[in-house]
């Protein structure tokens, strides 16, 4: 399993939790939002596609990725994630 498809299954794995238990257990609640933290560098309570961007390539082993790929990740997340298309996204959303 490459970096690219490991962090896909854990996004996915975050998707799943978060519809199988709206309240989610205080751990998994906590590493939510500390990946939250950890990818909002300018702590304004939101992620711009620059921060999920930088984020990604902290956790992808960035000279294995190509840049387009993790472009592409992006822009899915957005497409997925940002329910009210304000181009951030929110703790909620995330
Ligand atoms: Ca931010
Ligand atoms: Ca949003």
């Amino acid at each position: 399993m490459n970096a690219l498809k490991l962090i896909v299954f854990l996004f996915g794995l975050l998707v799943v939790f978060g519809f199988d238990d709206a309240e989610g257990t205080a751990s998994e609640e906590s590493g939510r939002v500390q990946l939250f933290q950890d990818f909002d560098t300018n702590k304004d309570g939101k992620l711009s596609r620059q921060e999920l961007t930088a984020g990604y390539r902290e956790l992808l082993d960035e000279s294995n990725e190509n840049p387009t790929e993790i472009n592409t990740l992006v822009t899915k997340a957005f497409r997925d994630e940002d329910k009210n298309k304000d181009g951030f996204i929110q703790l909620n959303e995330f």
